[in-house]
């Protein structure tokens, strides 16, 4: 028998642009969301192709208000089926949900003097039906959707002033919602901005012609630590009771074989998955980052109170993504490539990989919990596990989808052993997601997560239709447990 603290929130994860739709619906304006469309010509292995977005592509969207292809402009419509999906949820027996704000739902522009009503009402009305069912949210404030205008007019992150106005935007989110709401989580992924600049932080790099792209990123990620350091601060000292987390996409990278080069090459690329959170929880840059930067003729403006206030407002706990893990080597030449997420690696031949080819290692999440509480001995909480496939509905509305739970029994069983045997200290657990959804990389529907399927392609054609897949009876029985289960199960 595994046991876990009667606390531990078992639950599901989501984001508002993956779900809600309603793009232009009750006051709600653009965002760099809305800018994102599925590409059929472009090889979504290729998520650097992917997910490059230029000045004419944001032309474009801003034109185009029908094409279907924007896919995120719909999502699944949870902004009006929330009511519906909850409930399918509750009865699966979830304890936590996992969500994020619109940030153009309550400042349209995002530097409005007043937020919109009707936005903010939207998640009052989420978290009382989360509540209805003694479903505790689990709030991310910003989740690759900033306000389009601040792109076009402040050069997005890059942009001090994007501080103050993401600050506005939190602490309204936060009065608001205080009284339901426990654990924030300021950014999701903070590390994307590296990987993709666009989507995470409205970073276009042909408006920064005169400047070095890779300076405007980190320096844009030094002004996204400072804004959620601000949130820490901001919910210490108004909200004791709420916990605030850092969000790391938690890639894996093994040696590829024992020669010292590589397992030396491994350990400086776990640095650079590590330096976030080294920054959000030890509460300053470590020493390697700052070389790295010189090397590269990297210069960041840093100012003293700035790194007062990281010193000071480090985050609770480490919320982080797992999916899958890639091997590194010095010498590349003859190796296989394999993918992960918005990443590649080193192909790990003891592994199998998905559709979209991310390995899967389930052994990689119990890894990533021992070196995780290891390195900061602080609450964990996995807010993403997840197996993306392109499922079928067949003729009488069911998903035979018995891979899903394959992938999930196999994370979810090394999860257990973590806590029992490693002593990790774990928060809870939320897989990616909940219903389907568009996906965050591809921008495809036909990547589903879900435990509940949606009836759309990647077009946006299909009735929303939600249907039970068999993964939703599975993960309905682990619910049933109640923390104490048998290790038959797995
Ligand atoms: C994470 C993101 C999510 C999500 C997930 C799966 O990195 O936080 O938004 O979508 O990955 O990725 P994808 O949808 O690209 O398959």
């Amino acid at each position: 028998m595994y046991e876990l603290d009667k606390d531990f929130l078992w639950g599901v994860a989501t984001s508002a642009s993956q779900i809600e739709g309603a793009w232009d619906v009750d006051g709600k304006g653009m965002s760099i969301a809305d800018c994102l469309r599925y590409r059929p010509e472009i090889d979504v292995k290729n998520y650097k192709k992917v997910n490059e977005v230029d000045s004419e592509e944001i032309n474009l969207a801003i034109k185009d208000k029908k094409n279907q292809n924007w896919a995120k402009r719909y999502g699944v419509d949870f902004y009006h089926y929330y009511k519906e999906d909850i409930k399918q949820l509750a009865e699966m027996g979830i304890k936590a949900f996992r969500f994020s704000i619109g940030w153009t739902r309550i400042f349209p522009n995002g530097i409005e003097e007043s937020p919109n009503q009707k936005g903010l009402d939207f998640y009052l009305n989420v978290v009382k039906e989360l509540k209805k069912y003694q479903i505790e949210p689990i709030v991310t404030l910003s989740h690759y959707d900033m306000p389009l205008y601040l792109v076009l007019n402040y050069d997005a992150w890059y942009d001090k002033q994007v501080i103050t106005y993401y600050e506005k935007f939190a602490t309204t989110v936060i009065d608001y919602l205080s009284n339901y709401v426990k654990f924030w989580i300021p950014f999701n992924e903070i590390d994307s901005i590296v990987r993709h600049p666009f989507a995470s932080a409205g970073l276009v790099e042909d408006r920064f012609p005169e400047l070095n792209f890779k300076e405007v990123v980190y320096q844009s990620m030094h002004h996204q630590f400072i804004a959620s350091s601000l949130v820490v601060k901001y919910c210490h000292e108004n909200y004791p009771e709420m916990q605030v987390g850092s969000m790391i996409t938690k890639t894996t990278v093994y040696p590829y074989d024992s020669n010292p080069e590589n397992v030396l090459q491994s350990l400086k690329q776990m640095r650079e998955v590590y330096a976030f959170s080294d920054i959000q929880i030890r509460g300053f840059y470590p020493e390697y980052l700052m070389k790295a930067f010189r090397k590269q003729n990297i210069h960041l403006s840093i100012s003293k109170e700035e790194e007062e206030l990281l010193l000071e407002n480090t985050a609770d706990f480490i919320a982080f993504s797992y999916y899958s893990s890639v091997c590194t080597a010095v010498e590349t030449e003859g190796l296989k490539v394999s993918l992960a997420n918005t990443t590649s690696g080193v192909y790990n031949r003891f592994l199998e990989q998905t559709e979209w080819g991310w390995q899967i290692d389930p052994t990689g999440i119990r890894i990533s919990l021992i070196e995780l509480s290891d390195r900061y001995s602080k609450p964990l909480f996995i807010v993403e596990n997840g197996l993306g496939a392109a499922d079928e509905l067949t003729q009488t509305n069911e998903v035979h989808d018995d891979y899903r739970i394959d992938y999930l029994k196999q994370h979810i069983q090394q999860v257990l052993i973590a806590v029992e045997e490693d002593g990790v200290d774990l928060l809870g657990y939320c897989t990616w997601g909940a219903m389907d959804m568009i996906s965050a990389s591809t921008n495809q529907m036909s990547k589903r997560y879900g435990f509940i399927y949606v009836d759309l392609d990647d077009f946006g054609n299909g009735t929303f239709n939600r249907y039970k897949k068999d993964s939703y009876f599975w993960y309905q029985k682990l619910m049933r447990f109640d923390n104490k289960i048998p290790k038959s199960f797995f």
